[in-house]
């Protein structure tokens, strides 16, 4: 189906042929009547549309919204109307938070009886619009293709982000010719500029989200719009000045696709450099400019950041770093920040930058590299990068022992001392949990981008399973390891039987110290006790997953890890490996976040 054919029958196969246009090869959904014609489109498609039914509808958003951080192409989940919804809404405000391009298709209670009380009746956008770049409804059916492909066009454009569309019954299942929507950012764009909505259809534009001639930056993908070279040139000028710069690189460098330039700025340029999000990986683990484990010693004695591809937020200190040295007063001087975005909404407000870019991150690595390597010519303290180096060395010398302890019960750095040993470069990675999750996040390093996925800034438990799903989906050949808190494993292992279902062995892991860690010790810190805290000690979560059709087993002794986890990895169907660890133990954090 290509530009310019003709579209007839039902609205579920104008939305499925304009879905398809963008790459859309699978259709996250749990089953309600209001959008039954989605199916019925994807199902008589040619070739047909895969269908992935899961038990929450929070999974489909989030194995929507996963396959989008995994493919960097968008993902589509479809929700029935009324709690279709709402219980996807945790997972929407995630893909908002983590910058991700999903589509959510909606039903909704049919126009011709609004207002009289219809079952599952309620106005969606209002409710989406907070954590949407729009969330709006389309109510004929002969404009329902070129809705579904705004929506794509929108969420893919940076700064990228979910776009919630609902389709009343009435225009749903309603039969419509029309013409195939024209693949026209712009035209859809400036129409909605010009008539402050989307066609006829009622649009909910939330605020730093405007289209294109508003505020909110929008930029088609694909389009170039590289940082100006003004402020290119500028961040290059205090690089050339800076003694002890880092680069810190985040999600949206690699979301953007500009992995493989900040690499090669960072090698050019010898920045030593800190990855959080999705940006871990893009220098490979052992990588010598990779200094995430010095990073409190980097940031503290650091004269310049630069931040790249993530927000300025608790993960990096509100953005505040340096303050090391002997000043009278006992503190140094605060570091000078630069922070790079991929679009101008991003760039942060609440702290002083000494300066700023926006825009397509390859070109501005690119032309990072080019303005600085002439420019950076040796005022940088030549001890710098060697003594971050040897910090991360003794970090690393320092873990040893813990990554192998025999203590028992189990310490929970010993599950990645064995995982660590088992996985291959291109291994998926997923955190869902507390503690057992931080610990991970620490100690396993990525050898590629694109091989981890955290919740992101959001901190949202439950996203496990959906995550676990698309990630199979989306790398059939690579190990999928999901790492789930016992507390976390609650929200989600239900769709385990989804991974049962379709075929999909995922490999879990679970830390299970019988409570909410994560809770249970800063609650204590704080009161003396805690409450609220405990949950069932060796509830057996593999047995869940046994009797949904997968397999597992119960691991109480460290010696029993890596046998249990390479049965695991063999099994060839989902399989749960549950590792009893120490409750007492807790994940050593400077912050909350709070
Ligand atoms: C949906 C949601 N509810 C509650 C929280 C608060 N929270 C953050 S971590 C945590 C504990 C997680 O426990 P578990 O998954 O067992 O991991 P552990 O810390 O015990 O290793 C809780 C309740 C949250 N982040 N998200
Ligand atoms: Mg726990």
């Amino acid at each position: 189906m290509g530009e310019g054919e003709r579209l007839s029958g039902h609205g579920g196969v104008h939305a499925v042929a304009a879905a398809r246009r963008h790459g859309i090869t699978t259709m996250f959904t749990l089953s309600g009547g209001h959008v039954f014609p989605l199916y019925d489109g994807a199902v008589k498609a040619q070739p047909p549309m895969r269908l992935v039914d899961v038990r929450h509808e929070q999974t489909a958003v989030f194995a929507a919204e996963a396959t989008a951080r995994l493919t960097r192409t968008p993902g589509l989940a479809v929700l029935t109307a009324g709690p279709g919804v709402t219980n996807g809404m945790s997972a929407v405000a995630t893909a908002h938070f983590n910058g991700a391009p999903v589509v959510i298709l909606a039903g909704r209670a049919p126009d011709y009886r609004w207002g009289s009380g219809s079952l599952q009746e309620i106005d969606h956008p209002p409710l989406l619009a907070p954590v949407t770049k729009r969330a709006s409804t389309e109510h004929e059916t002969a404009k329902i293709a070129t809705a579904v492909d705004e929506a794509f066009w929108l969420a893919t454009a940076r700064h990228r982000g979910p776009v919630f569309l609902d389709i009343s019954l009435d225009a749903l299942y309603g039969q419509a010719e029309a013409a195939f929507p024209r693949a026209d950012f712009q035209a859809y764009t400036e129409r909605d500029a010009l008539a402050g909505g989307s066609g006829g259809a009622r649009s909910v534009v939330p605020p730093g989200h405007a289209l294109a001639g508003g505020s909110g930056g929008v930029v088609p993908p694909g389009q170039h719009s590289g940082a100006d070279p003004g402020s290119i040139s500028q961040i290059a000028g205090l690089l050339a000045e800076a003694r002890r710069p880092v680069l810190v690189l985040g999600s949206d460098v690699w979301l953007d696709g500009a992995d493989e330039a900040a690499r090669q700025a960072a090698e050019e340029l010898r920045l030593p450099v800190i990855t959080n999000g999705q940006g871990r990986g893009v220098l490979p683990a052992g990588h010598e400019l990779l200094v995430t484990r010095a990073r409190s010693v980097a940031f503290r004695e650091a004269d310049l950041v630069i931040v790249a591809g993530t927000p300025l937020d608790f993960r990096l200190g509100y953005g505040e770093f340096g303050g090391a040295g002997s000043g009278a007063g006992g503190e140094g001087p605060r570091a000078q920040v630069v922070h790079v975005a991929d679009a101008p909404g991003q760039v942060a407000r609440h702290c002083p930058l000494a300066g700023s870019a926006a825009g397509d991150l390859n070109a501005f690595f690119t032309g990072l590299a080019n303005a600085a390597s002439t420019a950076r010519a040796g005022t940088a303290d030549a001890a710098w990068l060697g003594r971050l180096q040897d910090t991360v060395k003794a970090a690393v010398a320092a873990d040893a022992e813990l990554l192998a302890s025999d203590a028992n019960p189990v310490h929970p750095l010993r599950v990645y001392g064995e995982l660590g040993r088992l996985l291959a470069d291109d291994a998926v990675v997923i955190g869902d949990g507390g503690d057992f999750v931080s610990y991970a996040g620490k100690y396993i390093e990525p050898k590629r981008p694109g091989g981890w996925l955290d919740p992101g800034p959001f901190g949202c438990l439950g996203t496990g399973l959906g995550y676990g799903i698309a990630a199979r989906i989306a790398r059939p050949s690579a190990q999928v390891v999901l790492l789930l808190g016992d507390g976390a494993a609650g929200f989600s292992l239900m769709d385990a039987d989804t991974l049962v279902r379709h075929g999909l062995p995922v490999v879990m892991v679970c830390g299970n110290n019988g409570g909410w860690g994560l809770e249970k010790h800063p609650m204590r810190f704080l009161y003396g006790y805690d409450v609220a805290a405990d949950l069932q000690p060796q509830c057996r979560y593999d047995e869940v997953v046994r009797a949904l059709g997968g397999a597992g087993e119960l691991v109480t002794e460290p010696g029993q890890i890596a046998p249990a986890l390479q049965r695991a990895f063999d099994a060839g169907v989902p399989y749960l490996v549950n590792v009893v660890t120490d409750p007492e133990i807790a994940y050593p954090r400077s912050t909350t976040g709070i």
